[in-house]
Parts: C-alpha cells; structure tokens; sequence
C-alpha cells in the first residue's frame, strides 16, 4: 500500500512539464504520455512549482484557474459560460484551501479506542458528531476499513454494508464516488443499496404508470418552440432560473437566451408559488400565491370549471387518455366525495374561487405551457399534484402540441436545450451487485431502526436489512436526510460508518472513520454539459497537487481494492487518465476533435442537429398514437390507473385525489408556519457553506437566512436582520430574518444544505433545515421525501451561543503513528467473497451494468415491470449512447428480468 506512481499517472500533463520539460513543445498527449514516466515524487515537486493557467470543469460552471507557485490565485470562467456566478468565481477557490479540509485519514476516537480493545465494549455512537479525531497513516487508516467491511460482512453478510451513496453530486466527472463505490462492493459481493432519489423519488414512479416516462429526467420541448408558439408559461413551484445555476454535469447556462426570447416574443408568465422566484422577477411572471402542499387541489378544481363549462378537450380525452370517465366523476362528487369545485379548492389552497376560474380559463384560451417543480412532489402525497397537473393538460387537450402541453424538468439540466442526440463520456461501471436488499432514498433512519421490517416499492414488497456499516462517499447524508435527529439516533444502531469527504461537514463528523478525498481541481478527470443537449464536452484537467495529505477517491478505492484482492478487477490494469481517455474517445466529440486537441484547448464540441430546436415533448405519440403508444398499461394516457388500483394500497388512490398531508397550515396550529426547503441559489445544496465570501453574500449574523412575510415578521415582533429560533417536535434551528414582500404569510423558506453545529441548547446554530423536516413518506407506493412537508413555530431568538455560527472551526484533531499486526485485519477473509463475487456475466448484463449504471446505483431489472423499462430506457439509451444493437440486447434482458 505504498504511495504508487500509478496515483500521479493523471497528473495534469501540462503542469508538470511546464516545469520540468520547460522549453519542449509536445502535444498534450505527448506530454501526458511523458509525465507518466516521471516518479511520483518528480511529478508532486512539478505540480508544486507550477506556474500557468489550466482548464478544467465543474457544476458550476468551465474554469480558467490561474496558478502560481502551485497554487491557485485566481479562477475566471471560460468564455463558453454563459453566465459565471461567484460559486464559480469564488466558491471553488475558497473551498480548495478552506480550513475546513479533512487533511487526510481520520479515526474517531472513541471508535479507534474500540477497535483497539479488539471491538469490546461500546465504540461510544453518541458521541458522533461531538468526538475527537485521530489522524494517522493511509494504511492503518484503510486497515480498518477493510476491517470493518470484512467484519460486518462475516456477521451479517453483505447486506449489512450499505451504501447511503445514492447520487453523484459530488463532482462533474467519471470518477464518481458513488460509482467507484458500488464497483469496489460489487467485486466482493455487494452490499445494500439506496435506490431512488430525493430529487424526484415520488415522481420518476408515479409519472411512468400516468404517462410512460419518468418525465423528470427527460427533454423538454425546444426553447424556439416556446418563442414561436406558446402564449403562456405556467411554472408551478418551478424555478428554472436560481436551479440551472448548476448542472449535474457542467454547467454553462446556455439556458438564459432561451427563455430572454421566449420573454421578448411576448409570452406571458404565471408563477403558482408560496414565494416569488428569482425566475419569476426576470420573467415578469403574475404571482398566484398558493398554501404549500394544495396544488393538487388547485389543478382539480381547474378541472372541474373547464368540465362545467363544457371547455375540455373531448376529442383529445377520447383519443389519448384512458380513465376519464370515473377522474370526471370523482371530480364532480358522483362517488359520494364533495366535489371539487372551485369554492371547495378556495378553503384548502388560500386562492380565490374567481381566481381558479379565470386561471383554468385563461390556461383553456391561450396557448398553454405548464412546468411543473420537482419541489411539489418532494411532499406528502407528492404524486398526486403530478397527476392532477397531468390531467388537468389532459382536459386542455394540448399535450404534444408545440410549445403547450406538461413538462416537469423545465427548471434541469437546461431543460428545453436543444439535444444532440450525441453521447456524453462516461466512466467506469459498478458492475452487478447480488445484493436484493434495498433502501428507498430517505427511507434510511426507518431501515436502520427497523431492521427486517416489511415496506412496500414500486408495488412490490421488501425487507429492510439489518445494517452495521454504512459506507458513505460523494454525499452528504448528514445533511440531505430529512429529521437529523433521528438519523442521530438511527446510526447509534451501525457500528462503522465510513465516509469519503474533502470536508468537516455532517456526513464527516458524524462518520467513524473519514477519508480525506481531493477536491475536483487536484486531479484529471472528464464531463460533458448540458444533461439534455450533451452538446460539449469539458476536460477537468488538474490544477494543484493534492492539499494536505488527500487522495483520489479512485485512488482510496484502488488502496482498499487492493488490499482486498481485487485491484486488477477494479483499475483493469488502468490508470485514471487512461480511462479519461476511453470515455473521450467512447463520446461523440471524438468524431470530430482527437483527444490531444481537445485536451489542449479544454473543449470539445457535439454538433446539435438543426430540427432538434423543433423538439417537442410528446410530440410523436401526439402524431401518432397507434404508431407511438406511452409506455403505460394502456398505451395511452393514465387518468385513472387499474394497475394502481390492483396494487391496493391504502395511501395511493387510482387517480388523483386531495388527500390532505400530515401536516400542512391547514392542520396546523395557529401561529406556527410551513417552512419550505428549497435548494440554494448560493450553493449546491451543502456544498460551499464553508466558502466565506459566499456567506458573505446571504448570510445574517453568520447564519443561514429565512426569508419570512413582512406580515408574520410584524406579528412575531421580528426585525430584518433579527435571530429567528425556529423549532417543532423534531428539532430547532437558529436563523436569521430576512423580512420580504416576495412570500406569502404563514410560509416560511429555508434554503437546505446549511452544515450542522448544534448549540448550548442542542439547536442548530448555523440553519440547517433538516433538523425540523420530517421523515414521512410520500405513500407507500413511492416511499419518496417529503421535505417540503413541514410545520413549525418560530420566535424572535434572544438567547443564542455567542460568536456565532462554530460550524465552519474544524474539529479537534490530534496525530498519531497507530500501527496494528498485519493480521489484525483480517484481510485474508476477502478470498472468499472475491471468489464468489467473480461469476461470469452475460453479454447484455455486461452492457446494462457497465453502461447504464454510471450517474445511478444498478437498479435490479426486477425492480420494474416490462413497460416501465420499455418507458425508462429510450433516453437512457440515448444518454449511454448504446447502439441499436445494444439497445435491443439490453432490452431483451431486461424484459425477461422485469417484475412479473
Ligand atoms: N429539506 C430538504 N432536504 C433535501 C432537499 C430539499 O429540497 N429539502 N433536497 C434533497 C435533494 S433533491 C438532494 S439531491 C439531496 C442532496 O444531497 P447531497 O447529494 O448529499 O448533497 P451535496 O451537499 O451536494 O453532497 C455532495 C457531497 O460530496 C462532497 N464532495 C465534493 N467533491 C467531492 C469529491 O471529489 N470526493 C468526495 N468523496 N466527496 C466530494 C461534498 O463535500 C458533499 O458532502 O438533498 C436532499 N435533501
Ligand atoms: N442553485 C442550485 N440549483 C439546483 C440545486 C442546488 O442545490 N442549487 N439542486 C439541484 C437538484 S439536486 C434538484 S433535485 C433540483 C430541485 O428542483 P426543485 O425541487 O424544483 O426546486 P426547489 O428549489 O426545491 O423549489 C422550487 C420552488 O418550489 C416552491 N415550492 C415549495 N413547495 C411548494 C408547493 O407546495 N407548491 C408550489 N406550487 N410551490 C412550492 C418553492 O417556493 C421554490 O420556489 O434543483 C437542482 N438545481
Ligand atoms: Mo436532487
């Protein structure tokens, strides 16, 4: 477990020979080539004397770093960004060199006290999130790595290690550590997975059985298809300008022109919105405020009108949907419910019944868009204001026609982008896991205090397993779950959390044992942009040497890899820079630019074809129904769903209903407010609170603000600037007041992603949200977040620890030169597990595993039924760039594995 070469093999050609070949003029690749020879220490000492400017890509956007002496000073963007924000400009250089660095391997105290006295007594849980840090060598700190799988595993299987590595927002590249992750597990047998998301868990299940697609994570209709055509854009809860901020792959908003000229045609816009976006202010949109939670009451009661009025669309109904009759029914009160007229939606939503009438008329007369959030179905009953929506374009009849119709990834990915139809680079694959056992994405804290409970997905039934290691890496989990409290209690269930981070934050210090990655500008790696048009692709070459004593995550996984025995299955004899180089050449742009160019300049373009600006969504199944039948039962439409209505269960009905949430102003009690958790317009949900001159921009007195209306300000005695304790039954917060006329009274918003630092009183001193969200599932047919279903009570904070917020003082840290027997791992237990895990795969099996399972954990083909793959795989075909070929062999395979 020596420090190889093989670590420095990526390091960032050009750096390295601007100093020591200084004076040669070699190709990129040359020099990339010619690097590799260097020794380590010759490449390190290179990287450390650089002086230049090199490219490289991120989230938030393509960079110009400039370096001297080995350090970055200062970070423009490249010109193909559209529009640069400060996280670019600033928040990735102050992260880099930010005191809140894991410098490298760290052990919990009282965790390594435990291991010591050979696992006797208690490793002290609660003491996570509070304890002391050792730091010691890589080795011993990867020995007890390996240790704890390889324990966990012998006790309780591969089940017990599960990965709370759901999603890869850590970094734009392939080397993903969520994806390094489920290939390191999956080569000695796997472990339990997070499967889903919290982006859209209620609506990527329910949208398939409505509309064939999850829709969520699909192109929408061409920006030039809304200039040309549409009227009117109805965003509900949809903030397409604060959330193209960032990309999952790289983010150069090309998005902004596209909706300027939609603007500048003339377009009208309505926002449907407990708050006023930054959105709606560039857009000029008329804000409908609306009590958060009660869009689905909206969407039927607009439905109701049009039906009264006899304005539906019957033609389109009769053609394209299935259900209509009993939705109508159950609309009008013929099934015994009230019917949802608008009066009856005026006392749930806050909305005038006028006002719902002449919305669902003015949305029949005019040319219609609707965009729907992701943020409305992160709630109780989140599949339901899917559905309505979808309906309710049902009964406007205009779904497929250019610029109307539903789209619910407006506000994604640069959402109504052009598509190239090209092929993104993409990196290593995870493999197949034999592991069944799943956790639904913020189902964690029930998995772990309910080992071997029953729990109903997707319409099939599960166990949770018993889990004693979690295995956390490229996430933050102690920050995106939702009651942090809980989870608090729940870990004190799991012996060993391992946690791969670059940062002190919730996920590191309430880990066990915590591995210090490299952040994103210390080494070479390879993205693309724009989720949908995949129209560039971007090198993410390295700029500086590894801060402190960090490696890679490829390099932390191929140290464990190796020590386990499966180093060779894991690199397959490959360094990172060369898989940087298949994924370029695996991607569309190498038909038009060779590597070494596209290394050399940082960019590399995939021509968009000129009829993908007249995309639209829906389109051909609208032309064409018989040739283009949904992916649903029935081929068509869903307004109501037998398939659902055979899954019998209790909280999901077979077609939209108001069912009232669990908490909501509706059942609250008086004085208290529902409190919203959008994702951060300064941040990437945690990632750079620590960035200072970031905090600068948004925070009040050091804290995370919360935008509250002028008129509960008033009432609570609350001044623009003032400390604002907010708390329910779950947790308290402390925040400070931004008073505004842009929310609704009784709303209050929280961005999440603030990093936890719990006060005197045990009340989160720097704002972070999920302390007070609930763990409630949207139903138990999605078992989905429900974030933004939250009630509490707030008061003007008087009592507050002084100094404000400590969550950025790194905790306490003291080196130590900790050595074990060799054998006191255990690593020889491995074996068997490798052994097992090497089954052959089939042909298809290789494909699925290696190429569609690069953003997301492999799902089991089981997971779904026949037509619901037939539903989710085009784009993602697409997405992998499998030839049709390939596609048909997945397919197949697929189909004959689908849920019967
Ligand atoms: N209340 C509330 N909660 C929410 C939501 C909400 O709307 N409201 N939204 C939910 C949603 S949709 C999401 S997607 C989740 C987001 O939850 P996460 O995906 O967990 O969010 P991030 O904070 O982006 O986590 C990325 C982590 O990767 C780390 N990282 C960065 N670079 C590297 C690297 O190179 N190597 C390694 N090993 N780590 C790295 C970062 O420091 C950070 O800890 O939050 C969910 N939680
Ligand atoms: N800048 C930035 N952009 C991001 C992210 C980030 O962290 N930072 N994260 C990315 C990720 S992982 C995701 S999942 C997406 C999230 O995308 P979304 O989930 O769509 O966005 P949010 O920001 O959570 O919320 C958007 C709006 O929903 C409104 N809203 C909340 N509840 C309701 C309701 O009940 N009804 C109505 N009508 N409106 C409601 C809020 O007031 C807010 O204005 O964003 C992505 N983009
Ligand atoms: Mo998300």
């Amino acid at each position: 477990m020596s420090f190889t070469r093989r670590q420095w093999l990526g390091a960032s050609a050009a750096s390295i020979l601007g100093a020591v070949t200084a004076g040669m003029k070699l190709s990129p690749l040359a020099q990339a080539m010619a690097a590799t020879e260097l020794s380590p220490a010759a490449q390190l000492a290179a990287l450390k004397a650089f002086s230049g400017t090199v490219a490289h890509a991120t989230h938030y956007g393509p960079l110009m770093a400039t370096v001297q002496k080995g350090r970055i000073v200062k970070i423009d963007a490249q010109a193909s960004d559209k529009m640069p924000t400060a996280m670019l400009t600033e928040g990735v250089l102050d992260r880099t060199y930010d005191k809140t660095r894991v410098a490298g391997a760290m052990v919990r105290k009282s965790y390594l006290e435990w291991e010591q006295s050979g696992r006797k007594g208690s490793n002290k849980p609660e003491l996570r999130g509070k304890d002391e840090w050792v730091q010691m060598s890589w080795d011993t700190a990867l020995g007890l790595t390996a240790k704890a799988i390889l324990d966990t595993i012998e006790k309780y299987g591969n089940e017990g290690c599960f990965s709370s590595s759901y999603g890869g927002w850590s970094h734009a590249g392939i080397f993903r550590p969520n994806v390094l992750q489920g290939r390191f597990f999956n080569l000695l047998g796997g472990s339990s997975m997070t499967t889903g998301d919290y982006s859209a868990g209620a609506g990527q299940i329910i949208m398939p059985m409505v509309i064939g697609d999850m829709e969520v994570y699909s192109a929408q209709t061409s920006w030039e298809q809304l200039r040309d055509n549409t009227e009117l854009v109805v965003f509900v809860g949809c903030d397409p300008d604060k959330n193209n901020r960032i990309e999952y792959t790289v983010c150069d908003h090309e998005m902004y022109a596209g909706w300027e000229a939609i603007k500048k045609a003339g377009c009208q816009f309505m926002s449907i919105n407990p708050q006023v976006t930054t959105t709606d202010e560039k857009m000029g949109s008329e804000w409908v405020r609306i009590i958060p939670n009660t869009d689905t009451a909206l969407f039927m009661a607009m439905s109701h009108h049009l039906l009264s009025q006899n304005k539906h669309n019957q033609a389109f109904i009769d053609k394209y949907t299935v259900g209509f009759d009993k939705y109508r029914a159950h609309l009008e009160g013929k099934d015994g419910t009230s019917p949802k007229t608008p009066e009856w939606a005026e006392k749930i939503t806050g909305i005038p019944a006028a006002k719902i009438r002449s919305m669902a008329e003015l949305m029949q007369s005019k040319r219609t868009q609707l965009c729907g959030s992701w943020a409305i179905q992160r709630a109780h009953h989140g599949e339901m204001p899917y559905w309505a929506i979808v309906n309710f374009a049902c009964i406007l009849g205009n779904i497929g026609l250019p610029g109307q119709g539903v789209g619910f990834s407006w506000h994604y990915g640069g959402g109504g982008t052009a598509q190239s139809g090209g092929t993104a680079p993409t990196g290593l694959s995870q493999g197949r896991n034999p592991v069944k056992k799943i956790c639904p994405a913020s189902r964690i804290s029930e998995m772990l205090l309910n080992p071997g409970k029953e729990f109903t997905y997707n319409g099939s039934t599960y166990t949770f397993p018993t889990v004693k290691l979690i295995y956390n890496a490229g996430n933050n989990a102690f920050s995106h779950q939702q009651d942090l409290n809980e989870l608090a209690r729940a870990i004190q269930n799991v012996d060993t959390i391992i946690c791969h981070e670059p940062w002190w934050n919730g996920s590191a210090r309430w880990a066990d044992i915590v591995l210090g990655a490299t952040t994103t500008v210390e080494r070479n790696d390879i993205s693309s942009a724009g989720t949908y048009s995949i129209d560039k692709v971007y090198a993410m070459k390295q700029i500086i040497a590894p801060q402190h004593d960090a490696l890679d995550d490829f390099e932390i996984f191929r140290r464990l890899a190796a020590l386990c025995g499966v180093e060779y299955a894991f690199t397959e004899g490959k360094t990172q820079m060369d898989y940087v180089k298949i994924a370029y050449e695996a991607s569309s742009a190498a038909k038009y630019t060779p590597f070494d160019k596209f290394w050399a300049e940082g960019m590399a373009r995939i021509p968009v074809p000129k009829e993908a600006h007249q995309w639209v969504r829906h389109g051909d199944f609208r032309a064409d129904p018989a040739k283009h039948p949904l992916h649903t039962a029935s081929g068509k439409i869903e307004m109501y769903s037998s398939t659902i209505e055979k899954l019998n269960i209790p909280d999901m009905p077979p077609m939209p209903h108001w069912q009232e949430p669990g908490e909501y102003l509706g059942n609250a009690r008086k004085g208290q407010v529902h409190v919203v958790s959008p994702h951060p317009y300064w941040r990437l949900h945690s990632q750079m609170n620590n960035s200072e001159r970031l905090r600068k921009r948004y925070t009040v007195q050091t804290r995370e603000p919360l935008t509250i209306s002028v008129e509960d300000a008033k009432s609570y005695g609350i001044k623009d600037g003032d400390l604002v304790e907010l708390y329910n039954e779950r947790g308290a917060v402390v925040v400070g007041a931004r008073v505004s006329d842009k929310i609704m009274p009784g709303v209050v918003s929280l961005y999440e992603g603030a990093w936890p630092q719990l006060d005197s009183k045990g009340r989160c001193n720097n704002g972070l949200v999920n302390f007070l969200t609930s763990s409630r599932r949207a139903s138990g047919l999605t078992q989905a977040t429900t974030a933004n279903t939250c009630i509490a009570s707030l008061r003007k904070c008087t009592d507050a620890d002084p100094g404000g917020t400590k969550a950025f003082d790194p905790p306490k840290i003291v080196k130590k030169d900790i050595k074990f027997e060799e054998s006191f791992f255990g690593i020889e237990r491995a074996a068997a597990l490798r052994e097992k895990a090497t089954a052959s795969l089939t042909r298809a099996e290789k494909i699925f595993y290696q190429r569609c399972t690069v953003c997301h954990g492999p799902r089991d083909p089981a997971q779904f039924t026949e037509k619901q793959w037939q539903g989710i795989t085009p784009s993602m075909f697409q997405r992998a760039g499998l030839t049709a070929d390939e596609q048909k062999i997945v397919l197949d395979f697929l189909l004959e594995n689908a849920k019967h």
